[in-house]
């Protein structure tokens, strides 16, 4: 009986998930990962500037340059500066500030989307100005957030998703959450840097008017048209299209001091464990419901909706996070790496690409930093390692087109390393190098210091 009580016992822990997550990293292991993870960045530099200089972005596969409108704006010195001077990867940070002082110039008669030139290239110059003092970097930033503005000029104050830098004609009425409430903190940074506080009111108006059309059950929709204000999807999720809008108005409060959007945050967050979060023998997972109803239409799961747990953490409820994360991590090993969608309910593939996204290795950062718990640096350890090992191409790395067979496609977005690769170093560096205490990360891992007056 005692033997057979002891072979359970032990049969029990073995399969218990956490068993292979137990390891503790020793002060040696964490270098040495830290050290490859810089070897990889640079790597993905190296590529860059051999055969992508002065464009948008490395296609890693054709060993070619990519923009992604007619001129240059740079994405991925802009993006990739700050990683640099945190990894204390000085030579490259000093070469992509070249780049970026010398090259970029917002005064062209182009459309760009407002969502992606604010999250990468405002935010990663935000960041550049508050680390290195040169005022250059903040100006570019407040440049390129006025040519930004006539965006914002629809009847209800959300922006249209695409504007031209020098004539602010504008384009595309049918937006998004994320897309309208995603410029929150970067232009409360661009009030704090320049006075003007047209910035912070134009965002903050934009994310009160997606808040205000909430439904009875304080869900939202997918898309939206800015000009009527009426709901085109009323798809509710916490993926594409909605991710950052909940996350900026949890983090306007933690950077500003913002309570209108506290507020707004604690009703979605509510809203969304009430009728979203499921529970399975896989871990939590949050699934898509009609905004109206609250009924389940779609239990599909991705990359994107990752970023939950860790924002969970964040916001102080370190139970929930562990279970959503412990789904995430079943997303990631079950498909050798984790597709872009999935069904939850019957472990199927939607999309199946990678495109070398940071969400899970993010939320891995926020249950390590909140909790201390090492099986995140175990998770984090082994989405890495998968990352070096099959994405790895002679001239950086490229997103995979299809997890099953981990056959690759021709992109490196500027993300993987302002986001993805700065994450993972985070995950094995000491607390020390950056305290989240002194600030938060915008969208795309840009660093922006807290500011000690509130903003409303
Ligand atoms: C990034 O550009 C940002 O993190 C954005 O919020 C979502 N998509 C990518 C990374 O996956």
């Amino acid at each position: 009986m005692k033997r057979l009580l002891i072979t359970l016992f032990t049969l029990a822990v073995l399969l218990h998930p956490s068993t292979s997550l137990s390891q503790q990293y020793s002060e040696k292991q964490k270098r040495i990962l830290r050290k490859e993870i810089t070897e990889a960045c640079r790597h993905a530099w190296n590529g860059y500037k051999t055969y992508a200089a002065g464009f948008d972005a490395l296609r890693p596969v054709s060993k070619s340059g990519h923009n992604w409108y007619s001129v240059s704006l740079l994405m991925t010195p802009v993006d990739a500066f700050d990683t640099f001077v945190l990894l204390g990867m000085d030579k490259e940070a000093g070469e992509a500030e070249t780049f970026v002082l010398s090259g970029l110039n917002f005064d062209l008669d182009m459309e760009v989307q407002v969502f992606e030139v604010n999250i990468r290239l405002i935010g990663g110059l935000i960041s550049a100005y508050e680390l290195t003092g040169n005022r250059r970097f903040g100006e570019l930033a407040a440049d390129l957030g006025r040519r930004l503005l006539p965006a914002f000029s629809s009847p209800t104050g959300m922006p249209f998703r695409f504007v031209n830098l020098r004539t602010g004609a504008v384009r595309d009425p049918e937006n998004n959450p994320a897309e309208i409430g995603t410029c929150l903190l970067e232009f409360g940074k661009l009030t704090a840097i320049t006075g003007d506080s047209l910035f912070y009111r134009t965002a903050k108006l934009a994310a009160m008017e997606v808040f205000r059309r909430r439904s009875d059950l304080d869900l939202i929709g997918t898309i939206i048209d800015v000009n009527t204000g009426k709901w085109l999807n009323r798809e509710c999720q916490t993926g594409a299209r909605l991710d950052s809008y909940f996350e900026y108005l949890c983090k306007a409060w933690l950077l500003f001091g913002d309570a209108e959007c506290l507020e707004a945050w604690r009703t979605h967050h509510k809203a969304i464990m009430k009728y979203m979060l499921t529970e399975t023998k896989n871990g939590s997972f949050f699934t898509r419901v009609d905004m109206l109803s609250g009924k389940e239409t779609r239990s599909w799961y991705g990359a994107l909706d990752a970023f939950y747990a860790g924002l969970t953490a964040l916001s102080g409820d370190t139970a929930t996070a562990a279970r959503i994360q412990k789904g995430n991590f079943h997303m990631w090993t079950a498909f050798n790496i984790e597709p872009e969608v999935f069904n939850f309910r019957t472990d199927s593939i939607i999309h199946p690409g990678y495109p070398l996204r940071p969400e899970n290795l993010e939320s891995c950062f926020y249950l390590l930093r909140t909790t201390g718990d090492h099986r995140y640096m175990s998770m984090g350890d082994r989405m890495i390692r998968d990352i070096m090992k099959f994405t790895r191409t002679e001239s950086g790395f490229a997103s995979v087109k299809d997890v099953r067979d981990y056959s690759l496609s021709d992109s490196m977005e500027s993300f993987f390393l302002a986001e993805t690769l700065k994450y993972a170093w985070l995950i094995f560096a000491p607390e020390s190098r950056l305290s989240l205490d002194d600030g938060v990360f915008n969208t795309e891992a840009h660093f922006f210091r807290k500011e000690s007056k509130p903003l409303r």
